[in-house]
């Protein structure tokens, strides 16, 4: 039977990934949330925002009255909430406004359940950020919380609400740890993109024999443990759908450094490099020339990293079944042909 899915953040990389899996897989309707402040960009949904099942409906995480009026007009079976700041960096910048959408944005989404959809299924996106400076590795789901960032202490704080929503008013509701996830649909300001649009860039420059600056970088020693969100997206289904709200782990069980990143990037543009030096000095360059391609550039490095997230997601796999499809290395090529391609002066 046909059911009714509310999407926060459906215009960022998750919620857009989210809404095409589920018209590709279901015969839902799809209700995407948007929040109609200055010019919303409707790049992730141009595949699919005329299907007649999608409907973009407006609201805002910071805003109850936008939140209590969907759930009680839609009386959604679901609600997938991706709608969030989700930059690490800039939430030392701005601490409250990370709160008000990551954390009582939860809140509010909870509170409107308990009210006008008692039975609505909620899904809350938590973040490895959470582990912050770890005790071991990999990280799984009884790793103690430890965040580095407003932003992690934002999310560790959602996942104690949604706990006790659940347990206090049988809400069906999951906060899953999301590792690092990816894909052609993630926003600039996250460094797997910066990288892969940058390698694009000096592609096309390179070959028409142009001027380019170097890619600017902050820690690239970080290690992160990335996947393709589209993974991501099938697991969450499945923990949606599970017979009692269980929370998992969503990771791809490899962690990879920044550095690594950067070489498997610009090897699939067709341009072989090589890292030098350490610290604010480390440089990479084109193989046996002195063409910089990468710097550092202190300005991206944080107040607080951490320094290596490495996820383990046997637990999901055991119980539902759930296994990745999308390797490293596939994930990065993808991101880097498609950069490829789209590229405009
Ligand atoms: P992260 O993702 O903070 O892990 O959070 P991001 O891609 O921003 O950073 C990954 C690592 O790369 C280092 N880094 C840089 N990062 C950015 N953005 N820009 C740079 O120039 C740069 N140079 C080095 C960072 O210091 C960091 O160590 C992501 C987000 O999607 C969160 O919302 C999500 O919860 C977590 O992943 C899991």
């Amino acid at each position: 039977m046909s059911k009714k899915v509310l999407i926060t953040g459906t215009l960022g990389q998750d919620g857009a990934n989210m809404a095409e899996y589920l018209l590709e897989t279901t015969d839902h309707e799809i209700y995407g949330m948007v929040r109609r402040s200055g010019s919303p960009n409707y790049h992730n949904i141009e595949d699919f925002k005329d299907n007649e099942r999608f409907h973009l409906v407006d609201g805002d995480l910071t805003d109850s009255a936008s939140i209590d009026n969907l759930v009680k007009k839609i009386e959604p079976n679901y609600l997938i909430n991706f709608g969030a700041n989700s930059f690490v960096g800039v939430s030392w910048e701005m601490p409250l406004q990370v709160f008000e959408a990551n954390t009582l944005g939860v809140i509010r989404c909870l509170e409107a359940i308990k009210k006008f959809k008692p039975d609505c299924r909620f899904y809350s996106a938590g973040s490895s950020e959470e582990f912050g400076d770890v005790d071991y590795s990999p990280q799984d789901f009884k790793h103690p919380i430890k965040p580095r960032s407003p932003y992690g202490a934002s999310k560790a704080a959602a996942r104690h609400l949604v706990k006790v929503y659940k347990e206090s008013y049988n809400i069906f509701a999951v906060h899953s740890i999301l590792f690092n996830h990816e894909g052609t649909r993630r926003g600039e300001e996250f460094v797997t993109r910066k990288i892969t649009k940058k390698v694009a860039e000096i592609h096309h420059k390179l070959k028409a024999g142009e001027k380019f600056e170097p890619l600017q970088l902050g820690n690239v020693d970080a290690k992160r443990d990335w996947s393709d969100s589209k993974d991501f997206m099938r697991a969450v289904w499945m923990m949606l759908n599970q017979d009692e709200p269980k929370d998992y782990v969503l990771a791809s069980g490899s962690t990879h450094s920044v550095r690594e990143f950067v070489q498997v990037a610009f090897q699939n543009a067709g341009i072989p490099g090589l890292w030098s030096g350490t610290g604010l000095e480390a440089k990479y360059r084109v193989f046996q020339e002195n063409t910089i391609l990468a710097e550092i550039n202190e300005k991206w490095y944080r107040p607080a990293e951490v320094q290596i997230l490495h996820g383990d997601a046997s637990e999901i796999k055991k119980d539902l079944g759930w296994q990745p499809e999308i390797t490293f290395d596939k994930l990065v090529k993808n991101m880097v042909d498609n950069d490829i391609a789209l590229y405009k002066e």
